[in-house]
């Protein structure tokens, strides 16, 4: 409509004027509108929660966006080629992946990005739920059209982990670590986790679709009493809130970077760089698998990103398992 396209260009404007002021008279112009009109458009915009201060002669200026992941706020500023292009964002949804598994269906391009606010029934590994509460974290599938072999798709996860754990340490400057195969973790608690899932067929991919779900701007008290110790929110390690929409970014960007390093040279510098976030390595872990259960010692990945385990009766390739530490 032309006011959400008015109220676009006015949120430009201002992104573009970097904490300057806009005088009215330039925002008139920009527009083609009257200032009773401008004046109109601003208090829109306070309405939808952002924060603009008005001083006479000078004009306008944001001080503060809302917390706000809709299509508009990701794709502004957004500085990937394909990541994120384009952008399905719905205010509610079961799951962000049965969305992500339609457009797979109907051909949604390589880099379609849907995105959430809410689910109401966030999916985690093996039928696990994921708890997800409203505008507080990241709950978003990520559709990629990689050509590789099947046996190569668990190394996607691997390279959404470590594009992850990138992107948070260059947002908020904290340490994240990763537990193999999908966790991410902030000093022992699950921050983020990563839900892989494949269109395939014979040895053909189609389609992966990754899932993270990221623990944002929550506090203690918004996760339910058995999820109390073992997970924590980036808010909650940082001590002040995070730009959602400036995360996904960085996500976007960091991910898009080391997807075209993995197609370029292979998954050894993506190895490395997942070695160096890695906290599983040389502890002791029980994998619990389908299969069964192992122990031993985890020596690290191979090329393919399937763990090694160090057991008593040998070296365990682990492909799929969910991972406790025992000691250091
Ligand atoms: C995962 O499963 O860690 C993958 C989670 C992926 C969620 C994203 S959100 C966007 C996309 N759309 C979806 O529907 N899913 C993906 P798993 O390793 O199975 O871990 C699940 C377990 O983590 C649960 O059984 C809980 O114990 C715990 N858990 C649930 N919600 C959590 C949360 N918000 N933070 C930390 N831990 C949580």
């Amino acid at each position: 409509s032309v006011r959400s396209a008015i109220r676009k260009r006015l949120i430009e404007l201002f992104t573009a004027s970097e904490q300057d002021f806009v005088s009215s008279q330039q925002i008139c112009d920009e527009l083609g509108c009257s200032r009773t009109a401008v004046w109109k458009h601003i208090e829109d915009l306070r309405k939808e929660g952002y924060e603009v201060e008005a001083v006479r002669r000078k004009g306008y200026r944001l001080l503060r966006k809302p917390d706000k992941i809709s299509e508009d706020e990701i794709l502004f500023g957004l500085e990937t080629e394909l990541f994120g292009r384009p952008i399905y964002f719905q205010e509610e949804v079961a799951s962000t992946q049965l969305i992500a598994h339609d457009l797979v269906n109907k051909g949604a391009p390589h880099g379609s990005l849907v995105v959430s606010d809410h689910q109401t029934n966030g999916k985690g590994r093996l039928q696990r739920t994921w708890h997800s509460p409203n505008g507080t974290g990241i709950w978003m599938s990520l559709i990629l059209r990689p050509e590789i072999p099947l046996h190569k798709a668990p190394q996607m996860t691997l390279l959404a982990s470590v594009a992850i754990a990138e992107a948070i340490a260059q947002q908020t400057g904290l340490s994240p670590s990763i537990k193999w195969p999908n966790d991410i973790l902030l000093n022992g608690k699950k921050v983020v986790g990563i839900l892989t899932e494949l269109k395939a067929e014979a040895d053909q991919v189609h389609a992966v679709i990754i899932g993270p779900g990221i623990n944002v701007n929550q506090t203690a008290n918004d996760f339910p009493d058995e999820l109390k110790d073992v997970a924590t929110s980036l808010r909650m390690e940082l001590g002040e809130k995070v730009d959602r929409a400036a995360l996904i970014q960085t996500i976007m960007s960091t991910f898009e970077k080391r997807y075209d390093e993995y197609m370029e040279y292979g998954f050894a510098p993506i190895k490395q760089l997942w070695e160096s976030f890695a906290m599983t390595i040389g502890k002791r872990i029980v994998a619990r698998t389908v299969n069964g259960q192992y122990a031993g010692t985890a020596l690290g990945i191979n090329d393919e990103g399937v763990l090694l385990l160090e057991t008593e009766g040998g070296i365990q390739n682990i492909y799929s398992a969910d991972i406790e530490i025992k000691s250091t």
